[in-house]
């Protein structure tokens, strides 16, 4: 867990960067509407939680910065005995405070009074303030169709000396770059998805469906404790592996089919993203290996080339070039632009509390970040598809590789499959 030291040191980082005169109000959001009286499960809006370490529904957090120093509020729902009847124990201030480091915290239905007398001046020494930051990402839905944008400019009507800034991009930035107390963190991610993955090689055969194994893998996170997904488990044999996000794992799968699969496990809402394929018979033919041992030294030449300093987009150009060249040494492409057709996404993304973690994708590299390495080749006419996917953290001097525990040689998979 991350210590609420943490989140009050996150909290000031954002401080030094905002005016003076200036207040930052953060929403949780609120469950999306499913039908009927059902909902869709509240995922927690990531820059709050980031700065707040609360997963509570609705929550509101509040700071102003006068003078150089900010005073903070955090809101969250009144624990109710009837509705806790219905939908179990709330937290309560005091947890909420030690959770979050922050001392202010009262119940929501202060929220409008404390806000109206923030927003009109009327608190000591803050008769000038004239900014209202709002993390205004386009998306940003609070309750599944009011934007914070809406809400923003609702504020501005009714305080208008207000004018509105956006602190999305100001919170990105920091979470581009992972604390050693997040990193521990994405490990047991890691850790948990190796699990899942390990009960695959026990059980991956032809003569299986497809979702027979995605099932498995969030059988396995949750049997180990209750752990979510970081993402939907692709589980995608033979052809169906050439559809990068392959939706629909309702296939059988055949005796020479390779099966890919591209999962996580999240620990604390960090996300792991992990890409594997095995050969469900237990070998590889000949043809696949070729193949997969160009993925490989790809994934493995970008292990080494990620550093401070480069960019993403270097990684990529060097992905393609290790990929064209191995295709064209087993004669599958003639020139190095027809790579195009066989591999068509990005080798990297960053990774944190989301799967693909909001960044600056232009920034080069700097110790901390932690982005993905996943060259992949789609080869329809072959049923080929096959990525090799780890999560690499940035160094002063190099990289880490934090999935290395997670088998990827041809040797190591055939000979785990041997023991099935
Ligand atoms: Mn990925």
């Amino acid at each position: 867990m991350i210590n609420k030291n943490e989140y009050i040191e996150r909290r000031e980082k954002i401080y030094n960067t905002i005016d003076n005169n200036s207040v930052v109000i953060l929403y949780a959001g609120a469950s999306v509407k499913k039908s009927a009286d059902e909902s869709y499960p509240f995922e927690v809006n990531r820059n709050f939680y980031y700065l707040t370490g609360i997963c509570e529904e609705n929550s509101v957090f509040v700071a102003y910065k006068q003078h150089g120093v900010a005073t903070e509020f955090l809101f969250i729902p009144e624990q109710n005995e009837n509705i806790e009847k219905w939908v179990g124990k709330r937290l309560s201030v005091d947890d909420a405070r030690e959770i979050s480091g922050i001392d202010n915290v009262v119940t929501l239905n202060q929220f409008d009074s404390e806000l109206d007398l923030i927003l009109s001046r009327k608190r000591t020494g803050i008769e000038e303030l004239d900014t209202l930051y709002l993390d205004l990402e386009p998306e940003n839905l609070l309750d599944g169709f009011k934007t914070t944008k809406d809400v923003g400019q609702a504020l501005i009507l009714n305080y208008p000396w207000l004018k509105l800034k956006d602190i999305y991009k100001t919170i990105i930035l920091k979470r581009m770059v992972k604390s050693s107390a997040e990193i521990v963190e994405l490990k047991e991610a890691i850790n948990k998805t190796n699990i899942g993955l390990k009960n695959i090689l026990k059980k991956i055969r032809p003569g299986l469906y497809e979702y027979q194994l995605s099932s498995l893998f969030y059988y396995s996170i949750q049997d180990y404790d209750f752990s979510e997904l970081s993402f939907p488990t692709i589980c995608a044999s033979g052809i169906n592996a050439t559809t990068l996000h392959y939706p629909n794992p309702k296939s059988f799968i055949n005796d020479n089919d390779l099966v890919l699969f591209d999962l996580g496990a999240r620990n604390n809402f960090y996300c792991a993203d992990i890409s594997r394929t095995y050969p469900a018979s237990g070998k590889f033919t000949e043809k696949q290996k070729q193949v997969y041992e160009i993925v490989l030294k790809c994934n493995k030449e970008i292990i080494k080339a990620v550093r401070p300093g480069v960019t993403l987009k270097e990684l990529n150009n060097l992905a393609t070039e290790i990929l064209a060249k191995g295709l064209m040494e087993i004669g599958i492409i003639h020139n190095e632009t027809e790579i195009r057709n066989y591999y068509f996404h990005s080798v990297s993304h960053h990774l944190g509390l989301d799967t693909h973690d909001p960044s600056d994708r232009d920034l080069p590299l700097v110790p901390g970040n932690v982005i993905t390495d996943e060259p992949g080749l789609y080869i329809k006419e072959l049923g080929i598809g096959i990525r090799i996917e780890d999560d690499i953290l940035v160094t002063e001097d190099g990289s880490y590789n934090l999935s290395n525990s997670i088998i990827k040689e041809v040797d190591d998979i055939e000979k785990a499959l041997k023991f099935r």
